[in-house]
This record gives C-alpha cells, structure tokens and sequence, in this order.
C-alpha cells in the first residue's frame, strides 16, 4: 500500500475536516455582504473552522473577489466586496492532523451571462471530473477529461493548473492529476477535484472538492452546493 493510499481510520479524519469545511461555506453564505472586505471573509472563514474544532488550518485561506478571482493562488487583501463579483474561497480544517480542502465560488448580486457561462463550463469540467474517478483509472486521464470539456468550449488557455492532487497530513501530496501524471488512482487515495476558469483582469471561477477513490467510483467527502449561489 503506497501511502498515496490512506487507512479507513484516516480517511474518517479527513471526512471530518470535509464536514467542517461544508457547515463553515453555509454560514458564510448567510454571513458575507457586499462591503465586507476579501480579509474580512477570509478571518471569518479561519475563525468558523477553529471555532467547530479545527486544530489548524490546511493552509491560508485563499478568499479573492472580482478581478482578483482571476488570481489561482490571490491572497484576501483589503478589496471591498462588490455587486457583480464573484467570490472564490478555497479553505480546509486540519482534524487529526488530517487536511480538508475545498473551494466553491459563489457571486454577489448578479452574474452577466458571461459569468454564469464560465461558471457552468467549470461546473461541468468538474462534475466530469468527479465521475471519471475511479480505481484503476490513470490520474493523467481525469485532468484529460476536465481539461477537454473546459478547452471544447474554447476555454482552454484560461485552465492554468492542474486539475487535482493527493491530501493526507500535507494539503498537496501526490499523486498529482494533470497532463505529466504517471500515476493510477487505487482504493482508498483522497484526491481534489478542481478545474478552474481564470480570466485576467475579469474574473475567475474555481470549485474543488475531495474525494475518496473507491473501486466503483468515489465517495465525495464535500457535500456544500455546486450550482451557482448568487447573494
Ligand atoms: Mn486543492
């Protein structure tokens, strides 16, 4: 067993990091506002994951607005939050030493069409994703299978990372799922799933969730609500 391949034991932890993370996105969605500042959500998001239990965070957490949605890896600055943004928050609780991770991007407002065609493109490339998942299958193929749906609708320059990696006690362990990926998924390996749309200077969109390869398929350990939440 690589260690790319967890323990039942452990994958429980990692479920509990998951479920912190999904209680945490829905009071989010009734606690932002258009005003409140990127860090402003961004410590509301760490100080709701502490408070449920979390013993630390995965990693910073990532909340970016409007054109800083663009940015994969933007970190929450003193941007206000407004109408017609959208918002991307990637965040995960540390349970048992155990990392969660995901990400949803929801707007503020409204959306132009524009917007909610990106949002569906990555949503699709996702829920793709997901479903190409299972043991035995190669981790070069799942990223082949976001990737094609996000370049068809003529997206494809705009997907600027890979579209998953492994997570255990580190948020980024292998195996890694993108084009160079040599790996095959097995039993029991916790993976992200998480194409994203960049647009420079316009915005971005990105929706991540973790899931457990099994021999049939995955179980998904991130439940929150994928189509798109306009507040
Ligand atoms: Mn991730």
């Amino acid at each position: 067993m690589s260690n790319m391949v967890k323990t039942p034991e452990n994958l429980l932890k990692i479920m509990k990091a998951a479920a912190m993370g999904d209680i945490c996105f829905s009071h989010i969605v009734e606690y932002i506002k258009v005003g409140m500042t990127e860090l402003e959500v961004a410590e509301e998001i760490e100080m709701t994951l502490m408070s449920l239990g979390a013993e630390g965070l995965s990693f910073p957490t990532i909340c970016v607005s409007g054109t800083n949605s663009a940015l994969p890896h933007g970190e929450p600055s003193l941007k206000v939050i407004e109408e017609g943004d959208f918002v991307t928050m990637d965040f995960g609780a540390v349970v048992e030493g155990y990392c969660g991770d995901m990400t949803r991007t929801i707007a503020m407002s409204h959306v132009s069409q524009e917007q909610q065609k990106v949002y569906d493109i990555v949503l699709e490339a996702q829920l793709a994703g997901l479903a190409a998942c299972k043991a035995g299958v190669s981790c070069k193929s799942v990223d082949d299978v976001s990737r094609g749906i996000i370049t068809a609708y003529g997206y494809g320059e705009y997907y600027i990372h890979g579209t998953g990696h492994g997570v255990g006690t580190q948020v980024h362990e292998p195996p890694t799922l993108n084009g160079k990926s040599s790996e095959v998924l097995e039993e029991y390996m916790p993976v992200t799933i998480e194409p994203g749309i960049y647009i420079p200077d316009k915005f971005g969109v990105r929706i991540e969730d973790l899931a457990i390869i099994t021999e049939f398929g995955i179980i998904n350990t991130v439940k929150s609500q994928k189509s798109l939440i306009i507040i």
